[in-house]
Formats: C-alpha cells, sequence, structure tokens
C-alpha cells in the first residue's frame, strides 16, 4: 500500500462536490466552470484557437532563427540517436526539440503563461503557477504511452498540470497526439522503487504496454488530436497519453509547445538535487523553473548552465 496521494482538488474523488461549492461561493468564474467540470470528469480539455495568431508566428521565428545563437539552447539529439541533450548548433535545424525555450523566448513564455491558460491554472491550483519543463517540438518525438508522473517529476507526483499548443495545424500521421479518454482515473501506478517515478529498474517497454493493456480494459476511449494552430490542450497529471504511431517521414514537421506545471506549493523533484537550479523567474501570475538554466537571470539569452547530458 502507498500513502494516500496528494492530489488537485481537481483531481479529488470529491471534486464535482468542490466544484459545485466553489462555484456558489463566487471563487470560479462563469466561463471557467464548464472547463473545470471538464477536466474534473475527462483529464483534459481542449481550447480551439486560445492562443493568437501573431504570438504563434513570433514563437515559431525564435525556434526557426534559434541557429542564429549556437549553443544556448538545449535541444536533443535525435540525429545522432541518442537520448542524451547536447547544445543546439550553428546550422538551421528543424528537427531536434529545445528545452525550456521560455528562459530565451519572450513569445514562448507568453505562450506558456498566456492570460487564458495563467488564469486557469490559478483556479485548478488554488496558487501560483510554475512553468517548469518545456518541450518544444518541431517534429513528434515518438512518446510511448505514459503518465508524465512517470518522467515529469514533482515532490508530490500529482501536483502536475501540462499544456500542449499547436504552433501550426496538424497533419495526420505526423504522429499526433493521442490520449486515453478519463485514464486520470487509473489506480496510481506504482514503480520497482516504490514510487511515482520511472527509474534505473523499469522496463519501459513493459510499462508502456501495461499502461495501455489497463485502459483498454476499463474502457477508456483513445482519442487523438488533429490540433489548429494555436489550439491548446490542457491536461491532468495522470491522464495516459502518447505521440499516435506516425505514417509520415520521421522529418515531417509537428510544431507543438508543451510545458509542465506544478503549483508554488510543491517544488520540481530536481530541486533536491541542484541547489543551484532552484531559482524562479516571475511572469505574470506566474513563474519558470528550468533544470538546465541559471534562473533567475536578467539577460535577454542567457547561456543554459547544464546543457548536455541526460534529461532530469
Ligand atoms: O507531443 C507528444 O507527442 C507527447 C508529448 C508528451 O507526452 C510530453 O511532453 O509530456
Ligand atoms: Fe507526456
Amino acid at each position: 500500500m502507498t500513502a494516500a496521494q496528494v492530489t488537485l482538488w481537481t483531481d479529488a474523488l470529491d471534486a464535482p462536490a468542490q466544484l459545485r461549492r466553489r462555484c456558489d461561493e463566487g471563487l470560479v468564474p462563469a466561463a471557467a466552470a464548464a472547463d473545470l467540470a471538464h477536466l474534473i470528469a475527462h483529464g483534459w480539455v481542449l481550447w480551439p484557437g486560445a492562443i493568437e495568431p501573431a504570438l504563434i508566428d513570433r514563437l515559431v521565428a525564435d525556434v526557426r532563427g534559434h541557429h542564429r545563437y549556437p549553443g544556448m539552447f538545449v535541444t536533443t539529439d535525435h540525429r545522432n540517436g541518442t537520448s542524451v541533450l547536447k547544445r543546439s548548433g550553428g546550422m538551421p535545424d528543424a528537427f531536434e526539440s529545445l528545452f525550456d525555450l521560455y528562459v530565451n523566448s519572450a513569445a514562448a513564455r507568453d505562450v506558456a503563461l498566456h492570460p487564458r491558460i495563467a488564469r486557469f491554472l490559478a483556479l485548478v491550483f488554488q496558487a501560483r503557477p510554475i512553468a517548469f519543463q518545456q518541450l518544444l517540438f518541431q517534429r513528434s518525438n515518438g512518446h510511448q504511452v505514459h503518465q508524465d508522473t512517470a518522467f515529469v517529476a514533482v515532490e508530490e507526483p500529482m501536483l502536475l498540470t501540462a499544456t500542449w499548443i499547436a504552433l501550426e495545424d496538424v497533419v495526420e500521421g505526423s504522429g499526433e497526439l493521442g490520449w486515453y479518454d478519463r485514464s486520470h482515473t487509473m489506480a496510481p501506478h506504482v514503480f520497482a522503487d516504490g514510487s511515482r517515478r520511472f527509474g534505473a529498474g523499469d522496463d519501459g517497454a513493459a510499462y508502456a504496454a501495461g499502461l495501455e493493456a489497463a485502459c483498454r480494459a476499463q474502457g477508456f476511449p483513445y482519442r487523438t488530436l488533429l490540433a489548429k494552430k494555436g489550439d491548446v490542450f490542457f491536461w491532468t497529471a495522470d491522464l495516459v497519453h502518447r505521440s499516435h504511431p506516425r505514417r509520415l517521414a520521421p522529418e515531417t514537421s509537428r510544431l507543438s509547445c508543451v510545458t509542465h506545471y506544478c503549483p508554488s506549493t510543491t517544488a520540481p523533484f530536481w530541486f533536491r538535487f541542484h541547489p543551484e537550479h532552484r531559482g524562479l523567474q516571475p511572469h505574470g501570475i506566474g513563474a519558470f523553473a528550468s533544470a538546465y538554466y541559471r534562473l533567475p537571470t536578467a539577460e535577454a539569452l542567457a547561456a543554459p548552465a547544464r546543457g548536455t547530458g541526460r534529461p532530469t
């Protein structure tokens, strides 16, 4: 048996009653009530066209132009077939994913903590939102079926949400986001070391296969997202999701921005091990943290302090 989990109120068993009470007390704006009810029931909510096209265009320009600042970005190294991270190079690159772009891109900050998102996070968290791991995908990375609690670690694992934002219209077969509706209600998956974090003693393929089998056995409908530019898909800690298997060429564009968030009442797990990476960069009603860059920074462009190695 594991100890009772600390969860967001939206993931609590009595969340529908809590929502009714909060609405009665005037704590939830009318426009947000339906979104919260959907999040509670389904584990996700979709906001079509929530991000302005001009802001998306600014972010895409930063992504496509990042080679102009060699070494300033932390990226995947998939071309070399490794899962180790590297610093960005000086040639145009539309293949690798960029980590924590919000440090060096004002547009990435404005997208990740867009007022629509920040306001909703404040309702869900009842605290200041901290954006703490951002992945800018230029194409699908082919993620297997997972719950973010396994790979995006927070001190209280369930105090976690994420957004997936389309920076272009998604093409079918490009590795679109897929998820199991209502799968956030599954019993918590506990790994070999007794934690909710995937670790050295765990088998990735077995984990993915087991999770998928459990979703099917419980009859959670599988869905994919043919998102349009500017759409925001918001999900909670334990929603089971994946990159839907790609049918098109590996380099097919699927520009999208994923950001993970926790409330300021907890901390990203790496804070334990990297005190120099506990800094926060305030932004609007929220803030950013980074495992790779030292924050806060007054620089318009900051160099990674831990740019290579295994992802945290
Ligand atoms: O974009 C995808 O295909 C999946 C991304 C994902 O699961 C994540 O970043 O947590
Ligand atoms: Fe994920």
